[in-house]
């Protein structure tokens, strides 16, 4: 079986990377740079008409929305149990993924480019600190969520990856994260991993490759 993941450094691509790396998974990253463009570029667009990532080919067939990839891999590698086995665990599984792309994502992205939503003049910090209030709202619940426990489920799973690329993405904001002690642990957790640091390193390597062809 061929699989191809369409990556950006920084980007919620991270998430099924580290998944895979998890499940023992041979696949060929296909790294895009977002500085060039390169999400936009015709030739992607004929595989992602929405323009991000993650994208998986397998054997040449395009998955994208990060659920549905971090289901794929769940059930095409079931030894890494990357989902709980409890069908009501998975259920809420699949629920917390919905959540990180649908629920905490937008307001990342908000943050990270007022503009997309909203061109007044003079409204990106209106813009940011609303999105960051929804955000706060959002980590509170997941703090209260792990409260006491070392992953969302009994064991690492998927939806631990995607989270962490949530509250990794925020800490590259100036946002006072401190009162979420219980997302710290988890993300300081989760990229104590061997996936996590083979993960961090490949990044590095491709923000090298990018600076140099900048
Ligand atoms: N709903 C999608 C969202 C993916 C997404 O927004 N990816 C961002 C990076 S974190 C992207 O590729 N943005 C590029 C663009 O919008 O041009 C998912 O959960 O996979």
């Amino acid at each position: 079986m061929e699989i191809v993941l369409y990556y950006a450094p920084i980007t919620c691509a991270l998430a099924p990377y580290i998944t895979l790396t998890e499940a023992g998974a041979k696949f060929e990253v296909r790294p895009l740079n977002f500085r060039k463009g390169q999400q936009n570029s015709p030739e992607y667009l004929k595989l992602n008409p929405k323009h991000k990532v993650p994208l998986l080919l397998v054997d040449g067939k395009v998955l994208g929305e990060s659920t549905a990839i971090q289901l794929w891999i769940a059930r095409t590698f079931p030894q890494a149990k990357l989902m709980p086995s409890d069908p009501w665990d998975e259920l809420k599984a699949i629920g917390l993924h919905s959540w990180c792309s649908g629920g905490i994502h937008p307001f990342l992205a908000r943050i990270n480019s007022p503009p997309r939503v909203c061109d007044v003049p003079g409204t990106e910090d209106s813009v940011r600190r609303l999105a960051a209030a929804n955000l706060m709202e959002n980590f509170k619940i997941a703090d209260d969520m792990l409260a006491g426990r070392e992953f969302f489920f009994d064991h690492f799973t998927a939806s631990d990856a995607h989270f962490y690329w949530c509250f990794r993405r925020a800490t590259q904001f100036e946002l006072d994260l401190s009162a979420f002690k219980n997302c710290k642990a988890h993300f300081d957790r989760v990229q104590q991993r061997p996936s996590a640091q083979k993960l961090l390193v490949f990044e590095k390597s491709v923000q090298e490759e990018f600076a140099k062809a900048a």
